[in-house]
């Protein structure tokens, strides 16, 4: 298998999320470490425009967004499975619920100012000045941010609702961590390191353990990498055809080899443009071609993005 290079940095919550899907696949890969906010000049070279957190290279493939990558992780290596049998259906609404849902309540909850204070504490003023921005701008269009007040509400339900489900087996949805596990967990991973704001896990102590026994699962094996070496690997490598779900599924009239866009429903809006080569049921793959990082394919889940003829096209 070529090697799975992750573009991650330590703090990120869907960076956890597939750190510890690596660590319970046992793999073994290659970390970049790269900004938590723009410029990324050594991202877009391989994104095409998409700036979010975590994404996963492998040669001159280019996965977006942890659904799709988690689905690219399991077809390499199956078991165990993120998608156990009877709850497959379940166990991937759960998680979409957990990303989307449960990730805003935390985050809110988590940056209110003296969460904030503290993760910031030992950042110039300017850092923390370029990361509201950042966040600011990557909040404009259909996104609504929860206060933190009305966050704290919502935080408390839901983790109510996720002891209950831990009060008769020791994961969310059975015996073996599924994706709703790894999707639950990020966000409340985040929460649970600062200490201002830490305490409302207390309320649920069901969760605090589910929690110690998911972060025992380890990140795999790592190495470090450089982001010029996976920019060097990519332009070095050919598109592969690893996603062997690829028959044509034509839900927006564009044909295959249009010039198009994708982007983000929501929260980073960036595009990246491409030519279009699948658009399948689950997934979209552009093709473009950058300077320093030569042809690559760029892979988008289609749940949570949107697709569109390029304005030059
Ligand atoms: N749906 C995306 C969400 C990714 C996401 O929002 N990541 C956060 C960090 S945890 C992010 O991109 N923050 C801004 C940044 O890193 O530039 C996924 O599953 O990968």
């Amino acid at each position: 298998m070529a090697d799975l290079i992750l573009h991650h940095y330590t703090t990120s919550p869907f960076s956890e999320k597939l750190r510890l899907v690596l660590g319970y696949k046992k793999l073994a890969w290659k970390s970049v470490f790269i900004p938590p906010i723009l410029p990324k000049p050594d991202v877009l070279p391989l994104t095409g425009g998409y700036r979010k957190t975590p994404v996963l290279q492998i040669g001159a493939d280019i996965y977006c967004d942890t659904a799709l990558i988690a689905d690219v992780l399991e077809h390499l290596a199956p078991t165990p499975t993120l998608f156990p049998e009877p709850e497959k259906g379940m166990s991937r609404i759960l998680a979409q619920w957990a990303d989307t849902t449960l990730f805003w309540a935390a985050m809110a909850w988590s940056l209110q100012p003296k969460g904030a204070a503290e993760v910031f504490a030992k950042a110039p003023p300017e850092a923390l000045k370029a990361f509201g921005e950042d966040r600011a701008r990557m909040s404009t269009g259909n996104m609504t941010r929860l206060r933190p007040t009305d966050a704290a509400a919502a935080l408390k339900s839901y983790l109510r609702r996720l002891s209950d489900m831990l009060d008769d087996k020791p994961y969310l949805l059975g015996e073996v961590p599924c994706i709703s596990d790894f999707s639950a967990y990020h966000s409340l991973w985040y929460a649970r390191r600062i200490e201002a704001v830490k305490g409302v896990l207390d309320l649920t102590p069901a969760v605090g353990d589910w929690m110690d026994r998911m972060a025992e699962i380890g990140h795999g094996t790592s190495e470090k990498f450089s982001a010029a070496d996976a920019i060097a690997v990519a332009k070095a490598s050919t598109p592969s055809t690893l996603l062997t779900d690829s028959t044509f599924q034509d839900d927006h009239g564009i044909p295959l080899g249009s010039r198009v866009t994708i982007r983000a429903e929501s929260f980073g809006l960036e595009e990246t443009e491409g030519t279009l080569v699948v658009a399948s049921r689950t997934h979209f793959t552009l093709e473009r071609t950058d300077d320093r990082a030569g042809t690559v394919h760029v892979h988008f889940p289609r749940i949570g993005y949107v697709l569109k003829k390029a304005d030059n096209a």
